[in-house]
């Protein structure tokens, strides 16, 4: 995903060719906006965590651009790409450090494992939409 911030700040564009330098493929795409229960459903994961509230309004702010990625070794590399959690720990050169601008507003979301892809993937694509 690429969240809030980064969608309202202009920086879809940039993002997206850093995606596709790396050489991963755009399978899926779309822009939409969640409700903050949307947002809670897709970060059930961290329900317990203090921040979790914050979290969900913040992801539902405004429009994010959802994207089903594709490459050898996709989660790992995607990770590599887009920095550390919080930019101020962030890599040079990485999706996160050159456009977070906090560790709330981070710029992008990326999986943590195949699984996980798969169900984030099907909560914003249906099976006909995933090329
Ligand atoms: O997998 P990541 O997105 O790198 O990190 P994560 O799964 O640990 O946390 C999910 C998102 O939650 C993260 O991208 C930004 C946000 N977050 C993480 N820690 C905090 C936080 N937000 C707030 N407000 N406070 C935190 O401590």
């Amino acid at each position: 995903m690429i969240k809030p911030d980064a969608f309202a700040d202009g920086h879809t564009g940039a993002i997206l060719k850093m995606i596709e330098e790396a050489g991963f493929t755009i399978k899926a795409m779309k822009t939409v906006k969640l409700t903050a229960e949307d947002a809670g459903q897709f970060y059930a994961v961290h329900s317990e965590r203090p921040f979790y509230g914050e979290l969900c309004a913040y992801m539902s702010k405004g429009p994010i651009v959802a994207a089903i990625l594709e490459k050898e070794n996709a989660v790992a590399d995607f990770r590599a790409l887009i920095g550390a959690t919080n930019p101020d720990d962030a890599a040079e050169g990485t999706i996160r450090k050159l456009f977070a601008k906090s560790l709330e507003a981070n710029a992008v979301h990326g999986s943590d494992s195949d699984e996980n892809a798969a169900i984030e993937g099907s909560f914003y694509f249906s099976e006909i939409e995933k090329i």
